[in-house]
């Protein structure tokens, strides 16, 4: 109910009451029971309420039922969630992928509502014609708006994928700041490359992607991405709308899984996080775990962490942002490209010694010498740059 509140916040509402009831089961005409909704109405008239919003996802039906018997505007988390993104979109891409996800949203709901005020006339003969008709002609309008957009998503994801495809060619490490919305993503970003993003303590504060270049030891010049954050039950409408953003974050060689320490739901975040790198498939990559704001956490929080590798941290004050490049830096190290060198016949007597630094996938003899084929990395590439031939 917490986050609720943030949520109705940060989408510019103040909240005046709440209240909560546990139930055996739903009630499938308002979700919540008869004497609750009453309830409700008269504490949203007592309090001049203009709006009342829901922890729970809600049927076109159970939204037009609540609507109408308490008489005030009701929206459910989903709502309260795409609203917040709607009004915090700023470029081209954002704007278009949150249309998207508004309207994945609202077709169920009007075919169920429309559903329901059939199913109330009676429903059978005589209350279909200009009624269906007039859905179908909405459906249609929104499915057609639907692939226009998805067809324009599709051409600025090309375009970042193209990006992303010539980083890999020119092999840059990229590292994706991931993690639970108002962990701090941002101020990382910010701290570790000087970038100049928003940040803002605020749900959601991040929608478009950055990605902004840092040096590290050692190694070649990487780019660290900065993305939308995460909460519990992100709507699905939201990822599918969003998938393009997703992307930049799946392609990464290294995430950097930030957690806010000094939240109390610290453990429940995390949760829910690695709840969405398993539904994202993005388990088998590198991940770093970054505690932050160290600076305001109690002391024995620390102990309670059992994620590795990790490291903890203060965007704001800048405390423990050098041990995080150096675990960036190993990273880095750790990351093996395929390569194919060739070793003249005077110089074959070196394979003994490339054999012992990685392993060869294969031996090819080539004229006047022998090719192998093998994974190095960069550090090794550096090593055995003479012989490197691909
Ligand atoms: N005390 C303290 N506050 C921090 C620290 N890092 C970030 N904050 C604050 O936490 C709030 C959220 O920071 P952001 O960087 O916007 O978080 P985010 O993860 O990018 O959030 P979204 O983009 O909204 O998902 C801001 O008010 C920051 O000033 C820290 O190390 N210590
Ligand atoms: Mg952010």
């Amino acid at each position: 109910m917490l986050e609720l509140e943030e949520l109705v916040s940060a989408a510019g509402g103040s909240v005046v009451a709440s209240i909560t009831q546990i139930l055996p089961s739903w009630n499938p005409a308002t979700l919540i029971g008869t004497g609750k909704v009453q309830e409700i109405k008269e504490l949203a008239a007592e309090f001049q309420a203009e709006l009342v919003v829901v922890d729970h996802i809600l049927s076109g039906v159970q939204s037009r039922n609540l609507e109408q018997a308490m008489g005030v505007k009701v929206l459910d988390r989903n709502q309260i969630i795409l609203d917040i993104f709607a009004q915090r979109a700023q470029t081209f891409e954002g704007k278009l992928q949150v249309e998207l996800a508004m309207l994945l949203d609202q077709m169920p709901r009007m075919v169920d509502a429309w559903m329901g005020s059939l199913s109330r006339q009676g429903g059978g003969i005589g209350t279909r014609g200009p009624g269906e008709s007039a859905l179908e002609n909405d459906r249609r309008r929104i499915r057609e708006r639907v692939s226009i957009i998805k067809k324009k998503l599709d051409s600025v994801s090309k375009n970042r994928s193209q990006h992303r495809a010539s980083r890999r060619r020119h092999e840059i490490p990229s590292f994706a700041l991931i993690g639970y919305t108002n962990s701090g993503k941002s101020s990382i970003l910010n701290r570790l490359t000087g970038a100049q993003v928003l940040a803002k303590n605020q749900v959601f504060a991040t929608l478009d992607p950055t990605t902004r270049k840092i040096f590290l030891r050692d190694g070649p010049p990487a780019v660290v991405t900065d993305t939308v954050g995460f909460i519990r039950k992100l709507p699905v409408q939201l990822i599918e709308a969003f998938k393009a953003t997703l992307e930049e974050s799946a392609e990464a060689d290294v995430l950097l899984h930030v957690v806010d320490l000094s939240s109390p739901n610290m453990e429940r975040q995390i949760e829910v996080v690695e709840g969405l790198i398993e539904e994202f498939k993005w388990q088998d990559k590198k991940i770093i775990h970054v505690f932050n704001k160290f600076d305001v956490a109690s002391p024995d929080r620390k102990f309670k962490v059992k994620h590795y590798p990790r490291v903890f941290v203060s965007a704001l004050t800048g405390q423990g942002m050098d041990l995080l490049k150096e675990l960036m830096a190993d990273s880095v190290l750790e990351m093996q490209k395929s390569v194919q060198l060739y070793f003249p016949k005077a110089a074959e007597y070196k394979i003994f010694d490339l054999d012992r630094d990685t392993r060869i996938a294969r031996k090819e003899a080539a004229t006047e010498g022998t090719v192998c084929y093998a994974s190095l990395t960069t550090q090794q590439i550096n090593k055995w740059k003479e012989y490197i031939v691909k």
